[in-house]
């Protein structure tokens, strides 16, 4: 399949400058469709729970309640349809002019807010997630399976914030059983920019540029499915101390830690690390 979509030379400057971008449509209405129906399926079937893959990225993730802010992280595992689509060829396409050739797709995730329920993602940015002995140069591609507005939770950005460091974050609501990642300072929220958007349009964003999305109050699911693209990560010279991950206990992580290790044990072999 060839790209149906290229960004012009005026957006990969604003990207570079801005540090987002905001693109109509990456897709066809058919595929987000396609998509949409997967994905539904998916959360449905909770896939990946028990592996840790699915959880409540916005909340404690207890079994018997219901989750505001439900994550997969990999659904492309579970259902490799995602892996063969237009999306996945014109988001490479993208990507790659703005990382350039050695770019390499690194991920997908999927973002539910329930209709009603849906929490806020609060303010981020990702890199506070990964690595603290790498540099990476790293975009997500965020795509809403249905318009996405400001009532639903949209994208926002503050412009240029990708220009900054890794600023100080905490485990939501400073619980210790969450996942989910917030800045200890807001950012002056009088810079943020919003971003609604078609069903299948996407926004573009740096690792590093701060970004929220509001709490859904509509009556209907907000879905988006995010794809992140980066080139090899480089080895710091001093490593950054990302305390907050240290401080996590999330249900979500002792799933993942018993997976692995009935895994081991089906497999004969020692039991990985338990951290
Ligand atoms: O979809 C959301 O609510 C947040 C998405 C996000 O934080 C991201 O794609 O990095």
């Amino acid at each position: 399949m060839e790209p149906t979509v290229l960004l012009t030379p005026e957006q990969i400057d604003f990207y570079h400058r801005e540090g987002y971008l905001s693109v109509p449509a990456l897709t066809t209405t058919e595929e987000v469709a396609r998509l949409r129906a997967i994905y539904d399926d998916l959360f449905r079937r909770r896939v990946g729970r028990e592996e840790g893959n699915q959880f409540d990225l916005g909340g404690t993730d207890e079994e018997n309640k219901e989750p505001v802010l439900p994550q997969i992280l990999g659904p492309s595992r579970y259902a490799p349809a995602l892996n063969d689509t237009l999306l996945r060829v014109n988001a490479l396409a993208i990507a790659t002019q703005l990382l350039g050739p050695t770019t390499k797709f690194s991920g997908d995730h999927a973002i539910l807010k329930p209709a009603k329920i849906g929490a806020a993602t609060p303010w981020h940015q990702d890199e506070a997630y990964w690595g603290e002995d790498v540099d990476h140069e790293a975009i997500s591609i965020w795509i809403p399976l249905q318009p996405a507005t400001m009532l639903n939770g949209c994208m926002q950005f503050i412009p240029r914030s990708q220009l900054l460091e890794v600023q100080p974050h905490h485990t939501i609501g400073h619980d210790p059983r969450v996942h989910g990642l917030e800045m200890d300072q807001l950012p002056d929220l009088a810079q943020a920019v919003a971003c609604p958007l078609p069903a299948g349009g996407a926004t573009i964003h740096h690792a590093r540029t701060m970004h929220y999305t509001g709490p859904n109050k509509s009556d209907v699911p907000r879905r988006a499915y995010i794809l992140t693209y980066s080139t090899e990560a480089r080895q710091r010279a001093t490593p950054r101390n990302h305390y907050w991950n240290r401080t996590k206990d999330t249900p979500r992580e002792q799933r993942a830690r018993q997976a692995r290790q009935a895994a081991a044990k089906a497999a004969g072999v020692a039991a990985p690390p338990t951290t």
